[in-house]
């Protein structure tokens, strides 16, 4: 049975599961949410995510939410892949990151998204000024975990 992924594909979150199912050679359905329609708020898409939020998968009977769970069910059906490797450390580094971007880059990432992007496409009024200010001072504190740590030379083993 084909994946289903349900997804508003220009947010991040729902291009995030497409990229890793494209990536890793999945064969998938994608299935829009239309969030200009308020699909997300339908009672059918609430039974498979009580938050009201995509991205969702369904593969047959069984439904996942939340988009880093989604990846790693995805890469752990590819397991040759290596994007999700088999060795706990260098697992749990990929793993580490994941929680990362959900706890300190996306809520950053997403004040941008949602004043410049979000409101602009639904006509919901102008970036707020204060909220750019939050937003840039989240980033800053973001900026000396990514230097150190995107600067890995390739030939260092992917444990960090
Ligand atoms: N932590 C969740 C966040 C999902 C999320 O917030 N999705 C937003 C769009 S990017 C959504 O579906 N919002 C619908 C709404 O607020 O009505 C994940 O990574 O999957």
């Amino acid at each position: 049975m084909t994946i289903k992924l349900h997804v508003f594909p220009m947010s991040p979150r729902g291009f995030k599961v497409l990229f890793a199912a494209e990536q890793l050679g999945i064969d998938y359905e994608m299935v829009f949410v239309d969030f200009g329609k308020q699909a997300q708020r339908g009672a059918g898409f609430t039974a498979l995510n009580p938050n009201q939020r995509m991205p969702v998968l369904e593969d047959g009977e069984y439904v996942l939410w939340e988009s880093n769970a989604i990846v790693q069910y995805l890469a752990s059906l590819k397991p040759e892949s290596g994007m999700l490797p088999s060795d706990l450390k260098a697992r749990m580094a990929a793993v580490k990151w994941q929680f990362w971007e959900s706890a300190h880059w996306d809520p950053a990432a997403a004040i941008f998204m949602f004043e410049n992007v979000v409101k602009a496409l639904f006509g919901i009024g102008a970036p707020d000024p204060a909220e750019l200010k939050r937003g840039t001072e989240l980033m800053a504190r973001l900026a000396p975990t990514s230097k150190a740590s995107f600067r890995r030379p390739a030939s260092s083993p992917a444990t960090r």
